[in-house]
């Protein structure tokens, strides 16, 4: 393992804050009592080098030595390796959070993102299009996850990077009461957001951003 270093944004806007994807990161480093430093690359004028550790111009990614990994899922798979905090030990227990890692990304958030978008955007009313993303997320995903979670503290047994990647992801459907009819799902995001290693993370993003704005105060516009 060579030095870890996560790199996110300089700055956002105040609505994604405590939401920015290199929170999952920051809460899997701290849970794995990892080592490593935060730095930052601008949100406004992304350049040659940040395509070049991610694709798509986005945050997060993580250096680990010369090694470079972009897309959350990736990272925290990368992460897995490094502690038995992240992933068990045994194959089956493994292979669960793997499999939840997985759903958790292609599942649920392919469901629950167009749903905040419509959200965000104010396009939640009569129309076919929200009813569509709206019914695909309640009918098709939560109200199938709702058992399991009802069933298991854990996705996998043990807490694992598939608990950071499902929980984070279920957190902000709940930011916007769509886990109302879901009180198992509710219960889980509780457990998981009540984690010391969370709260740092959570803490520590507030503060980064906050102290973009007090360096920059002209980027608060
Ligand atoms: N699938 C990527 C998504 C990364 C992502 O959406 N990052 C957001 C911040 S939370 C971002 O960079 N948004 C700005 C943009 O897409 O231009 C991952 O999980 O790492």
């Amino acid at each position: 393992m060579g030095e870890l270093i996560l790199t996110t944004y300089d700055w956002v806007p105040e609505p994604p804050r405590g939401y920015v994807r290199d929170i999952r990161v920051r809460w899997a480093l701290e849970e794995a009592g990892l080592l490593y430093r935060v730095a930052s690359v601008p949100f406004r004028d992304r350049n040659a080098e940040h395509f070049a550790h991610q694709p798509f111009g986005q945050a997060p990614w993580l250096t680990d030595g010369d090694i470079s990994i972009f897309e959350s899922g990736a990272i925290l798979l990368h992460l897995g390796e490094l502690s038995p905090a992240l992933m068990p030990a045994d194959p089956r227990g493994r292979s669960e959070a793997i499999e939840w890692l997985f759903a958790a990304l292609n599942s649920v958030e392919m469901a629950s993102l167009p749903w905040s978008l419509f959200i965000f955007s104010g396009n939640t009313g009569d129309t076919p299009a929200w009813k569509l993303f709206d019914g695909f997320l309640h009918q098709h995903r939560l109200k199938h996850l709702e058992p399991v979670l009802a069933g298991r503290q854990w996705l996998a047994g043990t807490f694992s990077v598939a608990d950071i990647l499902m929980a984070d992801v279920l957190r902000l459907v709940d930011r916007f009461d769509g886990l109302a009819a879901y009180p198992a799902c509710r219960d889980y995001v509780a457990r998981a957001t009540a984690r010391p290693c969370f709260v740092k993370a959570y803490t520590d993003q507030i503060a980064h951003f906050a102290a973009a704005d007090a360096a920059t105060p002209t980027l608060k516009s």
